[in-house]
This record gives C-alpha cells, sequence and structure tokens, in this order.
C-alpha cells in the first residue's frame, strides 16, 4: 500500500469518526458506534474510539472518556451504554432499563442523577486507552497538562476497577464474573450457548426488536437470544442491580477470559498512572498477581487452549473461538502458546470469531463466524505486549488491506471478507487510524 493510498483511508477514517461526533457540551461529546443501529454513547466502543481520536483530535478523545465517565455509578460500576440523548433507535432503552428506580432503593443510591445508563458493563478496556492518550498528550502538549488528565481520570478507572475486582469476583481470583452476554462485548457467540440453554425465561414483558430494521435479520442474534437477554436485564433489574442480591443464584455467570485478560491488561497501565502520580500501587499489584495465579487454573485446558469458565456448571466452555487467542494482551504467554496461535488464523490470515474448522462457525453470523476489527486489534496488540514486531504475524497489513477493500464495516464475512453490519462503523475507522498511525505506549 503506497503512503498516498493509507493517507487517503486515514482522512476517510477520521470523516466517519467526525460524523458520528455528538457534542454534549464544551466539556464533553460521545462517538455514536454507528449512526443507524446504536445511537449512543457504548463503554468498550469509546475506549477503543479514542485511540483513533489520539491520532488527529486529542481534545476529543480527552471529551469521549469525560462523557463515559459521566455515567459512572457511585460504586465505581461504569454502564455498557449511556443515553445521553434520546433516540427512539434502539431497544432496550432507559425506560426498560430502569436503573436508579428500583424497589431495594440501591440502584437509586448508586446511578448517577441527571443521566440515564443500562445497568450491566463490559470490557474495562479504559486503563489501556486512558494510558494511551496520556501518553499521546504528553508527547505533544508536555508533562503539565499530561498530569493533569490522568488527575481527572486515575480516581475513576481505580473505582471502577475495584468495583471488578471486589463485587465482580468475590472468589478473590483475579477473574472477572459477567451476569450477561452482553456484557462480554461478544453478544451471541457460541461461548453462551450453553449457558443460555439453560435458562427458561420466564414472565418476559412484551417488547419490540429495533434492531433489525436496521440489519438483515439473517447477520443479527434471533429472537430466542434476544427473549433470553430480556429475561437477564429483567433478572438483574428485579434484583436493582445490586450485585450482593444478584450474585449467589444469578443463572449466568461466567468468569470471561476476553473481559479477564482486559482487566489485567488495564491494571498494568494503572499502577503505571499510580506509579507517575505518586500513588500507592499495593491493591493493583494485588488484583494482578491474584490474576498471574489463577488465570491457568480457571481458563487453560489440558487441550492446550484457553476457555472462559462456567461460574454455574462449574466447568470451561470448550468453543473454539477467537476469545481463546485474547489473553495475548496480558503479555503472560510463552513463545510456544503465540507459535500455535498463529497457526490458528483463518483462511484470510485474520482471526474470524469462531474457528472456521468448528461445526458451529458461520462465516456471516455477527459473533458466531465473522472477523471483527476490535478483536483483531488486541491480537496486534497481544503481539506487541509481547514485544513482537509491528508486522509480526501480517494482522496490521491484513486489517488495513481488508477494511480499504471492503470498507469500514461493523463485521466482515470471513469467507468473502465482504462488509457486514453497520456501515461507517465507528470502532472498525478508530482502529484503522491506529494502525496506520502506531505510535508506542510504554
Ligand atoms: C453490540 O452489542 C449491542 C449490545 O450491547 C447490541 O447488539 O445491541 C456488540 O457488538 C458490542 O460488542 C458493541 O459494543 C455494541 C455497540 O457497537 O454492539
Amino acid at each position: 500500500m503506497t503512503e498516498e493510498e493509507k493517507a487517503k483511508l486515514a482522512e476517510k477514517a477520521k470523516k466517519i469518526l467526525k460524523g458520528n461526533w455528538e457534542k454534549i457540551d464544551d466539556q464533553a461529546g460521545y462517538t455514536k458506534p454507528s449512526k443507524t443501529i446504536y445511537p449512543f454513547q457504548w463503554n468498550w466502543d469509546s475506549g477503543f474510539i479514542v485511540y483513533g481520536y489520539t491520532h488527529f483530535d486529542l481534545e476529543k478523545a480527552v471529551k469521549e472518556c469525560r462523557a463515559l465517565f459521566r455515567g459512572q455509578w457511585k460504586n465505581g460500576f461504569l454502564p455498557h451504554i449511556i443515553f445521553h440523548k434520546d433516540s427512539k433507535n434502539y431497544f432496550p432503552d432507559p425506560d426498560f432499563w430502569k436503573t436508579g428506580m428500583g424497589e431495594f432503593g440501591e440502584g437509586l443510591e448508586l446511578a448517577p442523577k441527571g443521566i440515564k445508563t443500562s445497568g450491566i458493563t463490559q470490557p474495562p478496556i479504559h486503563g489501556m486507552s486512558i494510558w494511551h492518550i496520556y501518553k499521546a498528550i504528553r508527547r505533544e502538549k508536555g508533562k503539565v497538562p499530561a498530569i493533569k488528565f490522568l488527575k481527572e481520570f486515575y480516581p475513576k478507572l481505580l473505582a471502577l476497577h475495584k468495583y471488578l475486582a471486589t463485587k465482580r469476583d468475590p472468589e478473590r481470583s483475579g477473574l472477572i464474573t459477567i451476569y450477561h452476554p452482553w456484557e462480554s462485548g461478544f453478544d451471541n457467540s457460541p461461548r453462551w450457548d450453553e449457558a443460555l440453554a439453560r435458562i427458561t425465561p420466564k414472565n418476559v414483558e412484551p417488547y419490540e426488536r429495533v434492531d433489525t430494521k436496521f440489519v438483515d435479520k439473517k447477520f443479527r442474534p434471533t429472537d430466542e437470544d434476544y427473549d433470553r437477554y430480556i429475561y437477564l436485564v429483567q433478572s438483574l433489574r428485579n434484583k436493582d442491580y445490586n450485585d450482593d442480591l444478584i450474585y449467589p443464584d444469578h443463572e449466568f455467570k461466567i468468569k470471561d477470559q476476553v473481559f479477564s485478560s482486559i482487566f489485567y491488561a488495564s491494571n498494568k497501565r494503572l499502577k503505571l498512572m499510580a506509579n507517575t502520580l505518586g500513588e500507592d500501587t499495593s491493591e493493583i499489584t494485588e488484583w494482578m498477581n491474584r490474576f498471574e495465579k489463577n488465570f491457568r487454573s480457571y481458563f487453560y485446558s489440558l487441550d492446550g487452549n484457553f476457555y472462559d469458565y462456567d461460574l454455574v456448571s462449574k466447568q470451561r466452555i470448550k468453543v473454539p473461538s477467537a476469545a481463546s487467542l485474547v489473553p495475548l494482551i496480558t503479555g503472560l504467554l510463552e513463545d510456544y502458546e503465540i507459535s500455535k496461535f498463529r497457526r490458528q488464523i483463518g483462511v484470510h490470515k485474520l482471526v474470524p470469531s469462531v474457528d472456521e474448522e468448528s461445526s458451529i462457525y458461520n462465516p456471516d453470523l455477527y459473533w458466531r463466524g465473522p472477523i471483527w476489527v476490535n478483536v483483531n486489534w488486541l491480537l496486534w496488540k497481544g503481539y506487541l505486549e509481547h514485544g513482537l514486531d509491528l508486522n509480526f504475524g501480517s494482522l496490521r497489513e491484513n486489517i488495513i488491506k481488508m477494511v480499504q477493500k471492503e470498507g469500514f464495516y461493523e463485521y466482515f464475512s470471513s469467507e468473502t471478507l465482504e462488509g457486514r453490519g453497520s456501515d461507517e462503523f465507528s470502532w472498525t475507522a478508530a482502529l484503522l487510524l491506529d494502525l496506520i498511525e502506531h505510535k508506542k505506549d510504554y
């Protein structure tokens, strides 16, 4: 790819991010994942998106974080959607989540006033992204504004990590429990099939899906999936999103290897932040030690792969998927594991969300087989985390080539590479920019 072609592609990416931007006020704003199907601010999308802004608009990167953390609850919990503005184009909407309106008064106490949010979270990538923004500010504007930025966000991040390390890990394993497939970010992944099959949705309120108005139903989760998603939200809502009430008998409780690995990678940066600010690091070190001690005993199987761990069935979920490669992001893997991962890369030399040889693989269906840019970017980051070269495994080059040829889609058919889901998708644009303009984080 010539420099001129790269510059042209980068311009397109910036244009998409600008088009999806929503100003809130002079201090904050956010980027909708997509103009059509996802009209609010999403948690981990924002983490990916700010990587893009660091390459051309640092102010927006900061404003995006500010908007996101305005949705943070008093216990540190960071919701997966912040509904800054109204839109009829999404279900479940704030009226369904009813955060802060519960019977037990807990949500009422915890949820922020004057801002509507969902009641579940998403993978905590913000330790990574906020450290990345800090480095960019330091490089471009100097130490003083960079420290000011850290001082604003470090306490918020610490509160989020403390929430996860306690309420979402009462076992003190260093691994984080999710309550809902949406918390994983890999929504209808076959990783969750068995756990969902055990659940019989009861008393599901009548609802109408909106997602299928924008994207062909055959590329989205099924109605049976949605019934379970909604039933699980109702279960959490009935307990007023109070972890102490939820944890003992919630029907979907999984130690998620992606979520937990990202938590560890974020903790690494949180510790660097604490050192930079002269703060105590003992708690963060403890969270990292727990992960290092336990991630293999929970996630690593004798067949040589990492899998999620189901706390209800007390078994590893042996589904061959891209999630098994994400522990790369921790930087803790051995050379032989990295070479094994390389052999699992798909025909297009990009990693599909489910292994191509598996019987459940579907090349076009959402998180059940297509190629996702954020997942491949995370794996590329994982290579860098192990000190490997920028172009190791050609992932970087192949993601760029795919987007250049097919467009800035939400996901891509892993058979034909054709774009699927929403077009002009924000994290595809942002991460593409990051791949093109890469600068070292450490
Ligand atoms: C998808 O998830 C949302 C629910 O959170 C949905 O399908 O309505 C997932 O791809 C998730 O990872 C992503 O954060 C979200 C917004 O892009 O869309």
